[in-house]
């Protein structure tokens, strides 16, 4: 059995818009699967993003565009705080894992990456432990050159990982309430499902690129196709309907949107 490697939206398990607010109810139910998936033996890979203990701060500070002189006192307090606030999201969400069982093994990316974007340096190799569920998330990392630091995505670890990873079969990404990626606004009654990606697709979102110092929805479609197109499939699920989440991790009929492997790896 290959690998899955599974994002947990900062949307899912925090409310983006309550600064430092974790959301365990999200969480626990979410915990149950993984931990069933684990103790089967199935290799299971954890990247969770910041939501409301990263996105917001690093918006005030300017933090994704790195080190800016004019606003050297405040980016100095702003990085401490929040990696300070992403060292205590995972705290919560490693309790939780640990609770129901999961053996897991953190990988701050402050301490081993360097550089933000799909080309950041470290060593993936860390990750490949055995008999551990490894759990990273997005962070605030050090940069070379003039930006000093920027923000690495969760969703650019979840590249790396399932494209470098041995034998990954399924990426996943879990998002809040929705069932996966939308042509149009999914609050919009003629909006529909997008069951099958493929690069002809048009998708909108509603997700805030106010609040998101990353990318939103659009860095997932992007980081989706360039893992499917070499690596394994990429699936977009609602984390909050577990009855779904169990079809797909059985491999029965699920509702999400599947980006299919690419044909010359079937
Ligand atoms: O939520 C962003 O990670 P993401 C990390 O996975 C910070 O995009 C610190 C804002």
């Amino acid at each position: 059995m290959g690998g899955v490697i599974i994002k947990l939206g900062g949307a899912l398990i925090t409310d983006k818009d309550q600064i430092h607010t974790f959301r365990p109810e999200a969480l626990m139910p979410l915990a149950s699967i993984l931990s069933e998936m684990a103790s089967e033996g199935r290799r299971v890979t954890i990247v969770h993003g910041a939501g409301s203990f990263g996105h917001i701060e690093a918006k005030q500070a300017g933090l994704a565009g790195g080190y800016d002189p004019a606003r050297e006192t405040e980016q100095t307090q702003a990085v401490d705080s929040v990696r300070a606030s992403m060292i205590n999201l995972n705290g919560m969400v490693l309790d939780i894992l640990r609770e129901h069982g999961i053996d897991c093994q953190t990988h701050p990316p402050r301490e081993w990456a360097k550089g933000t974007g799909s080309t950041f340096t470290g060593d993936i190799g860390r990750f490949e432990t055995p008999g551990k569920v490894h759990v990273t998330f997005g962070d605030v990392v050090d940069v070379d050159g003039d930006m000093r630091f920027g923000i690495l995505s969760g969703d650019h670890l979840m590249e790396r990982l399932a494209l470098e990873a041995e034998d990954m079969d399924m990426a996943v990404f879990l998002l809040n309430g929705i069932d996966g990626l939308y042509d149009k606004d999914p609050k919009d009654p003629d909006a529909r499902l997008i069951r099958e990606y493929n690069s002809e697709a048009s998708y909108t979102t509603t997700l805030d690129s106010d609040k998101d110092v990353t990318g939103g929805m659009a860095l997932k479609v992007d980081v989706s196709k360039r893992i499917s197109s070499s690596g394994p499939k990429v699936v977009f699920v609602n984390g909050l309907d577990m009855e779904n989440m169990r079809r797909l991790f059985a491999g029965e009929e699920f509702t999400g949107t599947v980006f299919k492997r690419a044909k010359s790896h079937e």
